[in-house]
């Protein structure tokens, strides 16, 4: 499968890895938007969140523990972040394959769409 982030999760394309577990990896953003800003990816390819289903809504959970972690692990936990995922097209997904952005270290200011 030609899919970048799988190649990330097999480790034959680099990474700078904050956490893995059996099922996500955490990994610094290449164009990073914010002082810190990680992706949150399942290691199973997932095109995007619309494509979840059954039992891997069970992964969701398991990417919002790995979220809380690394915001403990890098220090943005008590003063907050933002988790986002983008979704398709409108979306503005680049990469298909379901992962979602952890930002923070700044005051973000307000969503605008
Ligand atoms: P999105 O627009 O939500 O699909 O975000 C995709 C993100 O992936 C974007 O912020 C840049 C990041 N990205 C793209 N290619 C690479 C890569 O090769 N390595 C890393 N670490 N991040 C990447």
């Amino acid at each position: 499968m030609d899919c970048l982030f799988c190649k990330i999760v097999e480790g034959s394309i680099p990474s700078n890895k904050v956490l893995e577990n059996e099922h996500v990896v955490v990994f610094h953003d290449i164009q990073p938007a914010a002082p810190v800003h990680v992706l949150v990816i399942p290691k199973k390819h997932i095109a995007s969140m619309n494509e979840v289903a059954g039992e891997d809504f069970g992964l969701i959970a398991e990417i919002h523990k790995a979220a809380q972690e690394a915001a403990n692990q890098l220090g943005i936990a008590e003063s907050g972040y933002r988790l986002i995922n983008n979704c398709g097209k409108d979306g503005e997904q680049t990469v298909h394959h379901l992962h979602y952005h952890v930002l923070g270290g700044a005051r973000l200011g307000a969503l605008t769409g």
